[in-house]
């Protein structure tokens, strides 16, 4: 990929993804509780559609179906999806409760119908674990953006920074400690299918989250077989 092309596809990409960001937290507002900051932010319209906001709740069996109108406009733009997860607890007269665990959040932010973020969970005990989540930035019903993780923290980033539907970069992410002894999550590999055939040319390598190594494939077998340390002076 040419310097030009990348840096573009770089800025384009940060751009989208603080589009999607500040549509989502307007959204959040929107259905949060009436705290300070969301009575300092109402205007008549907010006022009106929060409270035509709906939600409507489905029951069966093993789950339910929540959803969520913020916009009135009666489609649903959050849906979340529970398993009954029967608490061993129980009620502490020998009854079964159950409890409602999220398994699935589809969030649509520009209320065009088409979910944006798409967020998958496990279940540990009672408690609902983040295993993946897919972004669609730019809002044209293609994923761009999927995270997967580990433990609650992200250990694989994968984009299409180039928009054309096909995955071209890969981070790789590792919970470790920092010189305070705190967790820190840190890139520590980002691979790139820079003429987007599907195999990976370029590998960036990082120690404590810096980058010291770059391996290219120059024989086209998707294996890194020329490399080049980054000294101080090229980061
Ligand atoms: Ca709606
Ligand atoms: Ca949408
Ligand atoms: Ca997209
Ligand atoms: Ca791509």
């Amino acid at each position: 990929m040419p310097m030009m092309f990348a840096a573009w596809a770089h800025k384009s990409w940060r751009i989208a993804k603080f589009a999607v960001l500040g549509l989502w937290i307007l959204g959040q507002m929107a259905c949060g509780p009436a705290t300070a900051e969301r009575r300092a932010v109402d205007t008549p319209e907010a006022v009106e559609r929060a409270s035509l906001a709906s939600r409507q709740e489905e029951i069966s069996n093993d789950g339910v179906i929540e959803r969520l109108d913020l916009n009135a406009d009666r489609a649903p733009d959050v849906v979340k999806h529970y398993k009954l997860v029967n608490d061993p607890a129980g009620d502490g007269k020998g009854g079964v409760v159950q409890v409602k665990v999220l398994i699935r959040k589809e969030v649509d932010v520009n209320f065009d119908r088409k979910a944006d973020i798409v967020e998958i969970y496990g279940i540990q005990g009672l408690q609902s674990i983040k295993e993946r989540e897919e972004l669609d930035l730019d809002f044209d019903g293609r994923v761009d953006e999927i995270r997967k993780y580990k433990n609650g923290y992200a250990d694989e980033i994968a984009q299409d920074q180039d928009r054309d539907g096909k995955i071209d970069t890969w981070m790789q992410y590792q919970l470790t400690k920092n010189e305070d002894g705190k967790d820190v999550n840190r890139l520590i590999e980002r691979r790139r299918d820079h003429n987007g055939d599907g195999l990976v040319d370029v590998w960036e390598y990082y120690v404590k989250g810096t980058l010291q190594k770059i391996g290219r494939d120059g024989n086209g077998d998707g294996k890194p077989d020329q490399y080049t340390r980054v000294d101080e002076k090229q980061r």
